[in-house]
């Protein structure tokens, strides 16, 4: 069975036919049109992608942000405060979820798209649901992690880092090589982002025909600014999100849905319209 149709299979195994309204089916038809023309493509992801696989996002209407508390607890300072342990504790809750969660149709039908041409994708997701629905389909596509990586731990100090789910982050475990606090291998609010995955992203963006913006609010910088780097270049961007954001206006295309309904469409309508 070719990896496209197993691709299929996949998804359909996961989808429930949902009926799309007219204005976004004659989105996504032009979305399809423009993807079948074998365009560059750079793809860049937020928390709304993980979001039908029970990862809570961050803002938008169901988001847990704007509770005081995340803002805390996502900011270099908080660690390096004696707020640290409950900070660990929230993101060590968050690593042990990790295996319970599962890619949702979003996650393949984008692993389809990316096998169909030259995609870029950048996540400011820190799960690791891509690459999990790159393995089960037996395709790797390039994709940079902005924010980094739950899976990863890191030394605060001297940077030693490596993958350990077993490790639990609550006890606030030392570095064995210095000594020094470990942490989450994220990027938190007031650090730098990993200077190759950005250097990349906007590099891929400056080059790009489409810019496929998948469930992000667009507020958190300088992820967001790839979008529009992207259009200050020529591209056409299109918005797939239930709800209108910051980069609603300035994208041509907009598709108001949930990327678990319209990323199967696209990618069948794509195939369709090549
Ligand atoms: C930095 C940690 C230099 C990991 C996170 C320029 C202008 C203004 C401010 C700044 C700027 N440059 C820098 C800043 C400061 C700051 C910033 O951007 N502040 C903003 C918020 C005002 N940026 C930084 O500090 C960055 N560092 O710039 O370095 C520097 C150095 C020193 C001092 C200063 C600067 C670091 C940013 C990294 C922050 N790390 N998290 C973790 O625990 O996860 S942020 C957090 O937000 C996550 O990483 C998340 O990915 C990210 C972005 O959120 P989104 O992914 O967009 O998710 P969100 O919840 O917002 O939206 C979800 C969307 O999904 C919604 O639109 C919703 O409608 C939609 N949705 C829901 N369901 C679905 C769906 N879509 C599709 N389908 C669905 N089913
Ligand atoms: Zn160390």
């Amino acid at each position: 069975m070719s990896l496209f149709s197993k691709i299929k299979r996949r998804i359909q195994s996961l989808t429930e036919a949902s009926d799309l309204n007219p204005m976004v089916n004659a989105a996504i038809r032009r979305a399809a049109d423009k993807l079948s023309e074998d365009p560059k493509v750079i793809v860049t992801v937020g928390s709304g992608l993980s979001a039908e696989s029970g990862v809570p996002t961050f803002r938008g209407p169901d988001g847990i942000f704007y509770n005081a508390t995340i803002s805390r607890l996502t900011h270099v300072d908080t660690f390096l405060s004696d707020q640290r342990e409950e900070m660990m504790r929230w993101y060590q809750d968050r690593r042990e979820k990790l295996s319970s969660i599962e890619p949702n149709p979003g996650h393949f039908a984008l692993v389809g798209l990316a096998m169909t041409g030259d995609y870029t994708i950048s996540t400011q997701n820190v799960d690791h649901l891509l690459e999990a629905a790159s393995d089960e389909l037996g395709f790797r596509p390039e994709i940079h992690h902005l924010h980094g990586s739950l899976l990863q731990v890191r030394c605060h100090e001297c940077g030693a880092s490596f993958e350990d789910l077993r490790l639990d982050l609550g006890v606030l475990p030392a570095c064995a090589q210095c000594g020094g606090p470990l942490r989450p291998g994220v990027v938190w609010f007031g650090e730098n982002l990993p200077e190759e995955a950005l250097e990349r992203s906007l590099h891929a963006a400056k080059e790009a025909d489409v810019c496929l913006i998948l469930g992000t609010s667009g507020l958190v910088y300088p992820a967001a600014s790839i979008p529009e780097v992207a259009k200050k270049f020529g591209a056409t961007l299109i918005e797939v999100n239930p709800n209108h954001t910051a980069l609603s206006d300035l994208s041509d295309i907009v598709i108001r849905g949930k990327t678990g309904e319209i990323l199967p469409e696209l990618l069948r309508r794509t195939e369709e319209a090549r």
